[in-house]
């Protein structure tokens, strides 16, 4: 099933020049990016995108990393691509993410995990919506989709 994706290329990857990298590896598995936008994450953004882990003890710091420079923001699409992208991304802890997934690339701390990808279809919408205007997601053809799909 065809679905979208939200993604994030966090502050210290920015930082770090791995945009390109990161992109990279979504375009060359057959993935289709239909947003990106470069934006500094503002608090209560932030709040909301990690509403789920408010109680947490790591919410501050969290709230403090995913501010603290620029985020490239995506809408990813592809058949099946919420848990593609996640098995493409690694585990959350980069230590034991494998070698060959972009935190297991690039990454050693939780705190410093360099990436954001949603974990399932409801949290994709949500955090699609919360990032980016309809207008702002783009729908054009992959002219090699039958090389990528049978
Ligand atoms: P995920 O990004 O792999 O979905 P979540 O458990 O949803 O992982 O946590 C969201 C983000 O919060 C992580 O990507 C990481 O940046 C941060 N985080 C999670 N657990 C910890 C922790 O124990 N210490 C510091 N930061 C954490
Ligand atoms: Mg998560």
């Amino acid at each position: 099933m065809m679905e979208k994706s939200f993604v994030m290329v966090k502050p210290d990857a920015v930082e770090r020049r791995l945009m390109g990298k990161i992109l990279t590896k979504f375009e060359e598995k057959g993935l289709q990016i239909i947003a990106t936008k470069m934006i500094l994450i503002t608090e209560d953004l932030a709040k909301e995108h990690y509403a789920e882990h408010s109680e947490k003890p790591f919410f501050k710091s969290l709230v403090e990393y995913i501010t603290s420079a620029p985020v490239l923001a995506m809408v990813i699409q592809g058949d099946e691509c919420i848990s593609v992208i996640r098995k493409i991304v690694g585990s959350t802890n980069p230590k034991e993410a494998e070698i060959g997934t972009i935190r297991g690339d690039y990454a050693m701390d939780t705190g410093r995990n360099i990436i954001h990808a949603s974990d399932a279809p409801d949290s994709a919408k949500r955090e699609i919506n919360l990032f980016f205007k309809e207008s702002e997601i783009m729908d054009y053809e992959m002219p090699d989709i039958n090389m990528i799909y049978e």
